[in-house]
């Protein structure tokens, strides 16, 4: 998804002209479930702000009333899922990232730490497999599996109708947190809140720290950043504190979180965060 812009108002503006861009994008906006006061990208940012041929299309309109259509389905769906999970008593996190930045290794090892006394729940989303799920199978979790390509089309996120169809499998009265694996991928989760509470990424150091700045829509949308794969740290070249200063030019307000989900390090610091959700 690309050359439209999401307003706080639901509506949404293509880009189908053919001029460079040089006017800025970058306003300030808000979550829809106002859970952090930092701002939430316009979608199609990292493609909007370089000049280029946008003439592509000529369906404009009806390319911005189906993704009205879609966004305001969606917003509808996550305010119902977060009614329900108000009722119930239970915090929800949505854990999104790259694809392999660690988060099911991440979350294997919350379990480890944290289901002794907290009741958790997990929501696997992958494209294909149960994968995944079986590795956070028998580590004290209700654990409930979307696969998005059987039924869903393929979809490169979880949205607020698939967390939705998932929670049926779930005891949710029974939790006190639910934490959402979301599909790997740093572009398409960012746009699609699921009714959670606090939104969470995963960020591997072997990635580059350039990150930030080129998937600045996933950055900016997220509470906290945690810093995967510390013990490969000897083995990169990898500069934390550059990553640190191109974090903080996207989003200033997001904590940061260092650990090695491999040795355990650090782990316990994501644990307390996860324990505060309120
Ligand atoms: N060295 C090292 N490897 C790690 C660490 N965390 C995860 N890995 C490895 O990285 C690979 C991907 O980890 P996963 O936990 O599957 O990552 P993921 O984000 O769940 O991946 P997807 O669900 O496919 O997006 C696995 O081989 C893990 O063992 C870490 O802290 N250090
Ligand atoms: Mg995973």
């Amino acid at each position: 998804m690309g050359r439209f812009h999401r307003h706080e108002d639901g509506t949404v503006h293509t880009h189908d002209h053919d001029h460079d861009h040089t006017h800025d994008h970058d306003h300030d906006h808000h979550h829809h479930d106002g859970s952090a006061g930092h701002r939430r990208d316009h979608a199609g940012d990292h493609l909007g702000d370089h000049p280029g041929d946008h003439s592509g299309y000529a369906t404009g309109t009806q390319r911005v009333q189906v993704l009205e259509a879609i966004f305001g389905e969606n917003d509808r769906l996550a305010a119902a899922n977060r009614a329900d999970f108000e009722a119930a008593g239970v915090r929800v996190v949505n854990l999104m990232s790259a694809p392999g930045a660690g988060k099911t290794l991440l979350l294997r090892e919350t379990l480890r730490r944290l289901s002794q006394r907290v009741r958790i729940g997990i929501i696997e989303g992958d494209i294909e497999t149960s994968l995944d799920a079986d590795r956070l199978a028998g580590f004290g979790a209700a654990v409930a599996l979307v696969n998005t390509g059987q039924g869903f089309g393929g979809e490169c996120h979880l949205d607020a109708p698939m967390v939705r169809s998932a929670l049926p499998r779930l005891p949710l009265a029974d939790l006190d947190l639910l934490i959402v694996e979301n599909v790997g991928n740093l572009v398409c989760p960012a746009e699609f809140t699921v009714g959670e509470h606090r939104r969470a990424m995963v960020y591997a150091i072997t990635e580059g720290e350039e990150k930030p700045l080129k998937y600045p829509v996933m950055f900016r949308s997220v509470d906290v950043v945690v810093i995967n794969k510390l013990d490969l740290l000897p083995h990169l070249d990898f500069d934390l504190d550059l990553f640190r200063a191109n974090l903080r030019k996207v989003n200033p307000l997001a904590t940061t979180i260092e650990v090695s989900a491999r040795t355990g390090a650090g782990v316990e610091d994501w644990c307390g965060w996860l324990t505060a959700v309120r």
